[in-house]
């Protein structure tokens, strides 16, 4: 694609029933309102157009209902079907209203909505590489996750795990599911012992902030892309960024579980830069941004800053 004719879709994603905490689905707005449009199309010269697939949808109001039902049914699972109905529109719009050559960026909501943004990418992409970058593996099946949250499960929906057992209301599958070995993780320090074991069942490529540490960020991400490319030097890559990733006291401290000694604002940035120059990044979710959550606005800005930058190092602003 033409310079000049750069398309990047953004996709709206205000959505807050994979967890617990209200406030998640601003982050979409706040990134909005702090420019973000116009830093893409001013700064990047790209062109923008914003999709809206849970526009029309009551989420307030479809989350209380969800919420009044299971104080007396008990689900293992939090608000299976609320969350599969959101997805399935993210979904559908990141499938079909978004081309190839387009770029995708998915502005969250929690990262349930990565099942809706990832699935749609793999419509376009079916061998397209993730590289997940988080303080969590979100790899909780229906099966071992202790929180019942979605937030914690989208790698394993996107995989296909434990298929049979997932709540009958969760009623879709994506056409393309994800490979166990077409992703990377970077950045975790908080996982459970029964991702522990599905990580290491199914040798899935993961670099924890010992990984970061022991090896230099530069050198992390370098195995994170050829690992997830597979030889192939023109694999399609997607970014799917939780801003827990990042250390709390660098920048982000608006963000629903927070984990002390993450990445720093530029190994935070430097992977997104480093990922952009290969050429292949076709898309970006932002997820976890929790305006609501700020001690005061210098909190907030910072986190909402934060979540811009990362979109626009990933688009290419700091590369020469
Ligand atoms: N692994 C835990 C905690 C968690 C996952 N993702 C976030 N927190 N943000 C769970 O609930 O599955
Ligand atoms: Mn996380
Ligand atoms: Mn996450």
């Amino acid at each position: 694609v033409n310079d000049e004719n750069r398309m990047c879709k953004i996709v709206l994603a205000p959505f807050n029933g994979g967890q617990p905490h209200g406030g998640v689905d601003l982050g979409a707005e706040y990134m909005m309102k702090h420019g973000l449009k116009q830093q893409i199309e001013e700064i990047l010269k790209w062109n923008t157009e914003v999709l809206d697939p849970l526009n029309g949808v009551n989420l307030e109001q479809l989350k209380a209902e969800a919420d009044e039902q299971e104080k007396e049914t008990k689900p293992k699972i939090k608000r299976a079907d609320f969350v599969s109905m959101a997805n399935k529109k993210i979904y559908e719009t990141c499938k079909n209203d978004i081309s190839k050559g387009e770029f995708q960026l998915t502005l969250g909501g929690d990262h349930s909505i990565a099942i809706g943004s990832i699935a749609g990418l793999l419509s376009r992409y079916p061998d397209a590489g993730i590289i997940w970058i988080d303080a969590h593996a979100d790899i909780n099946t229906v099966n071992t996750t202790e929180s019942g949250n979605l937030h914690g499960c989208p790698v394993s929906f996107l995989a296909n795990m434990d298929r049979k057992d997932w709540p009958k209301s969760f009623d879709w599958v994506p056409e393309n599911l994800l490979a166990t070995d077409k992703i990377a993780y970077i950045g975790l320090r908080d996982v459970d012992a029964g991702e522990k074991k599905i990580l290491r069942d199914n040798n899935i490529k993961a670099f924890s902030m010992y990984h970061v540490d022991r090896y230099g960020i530069n050198s992390v991400v370098e195995q994170a892309i050829a690992h997830v490319s597979k030889g192939n030097k023109d694999c399609p890559i997607m970014i799917s960024y939780d801003v827990d990733a990042i250390d709390p006291e660098a920048s982000v401290q608006c963000t629903g579980t927070k984990v002390d000694y993450g990445l720093n604002n530029r190994e935070a940035l430097f992977l997104c830069e480093r990922i952009c120059e290969t050429g292949n990044v076709v898309a970006l979710d932002v997820v976890e941004v929790n305006p609501s959550l700020g001690a005061d606005e210098t909190e907030i800005l910072k986190t909402v800053a934060m979540g811009c930058s990362i979109v626009r190092c990933t688009l290419g602003e700091t590369l020469l």
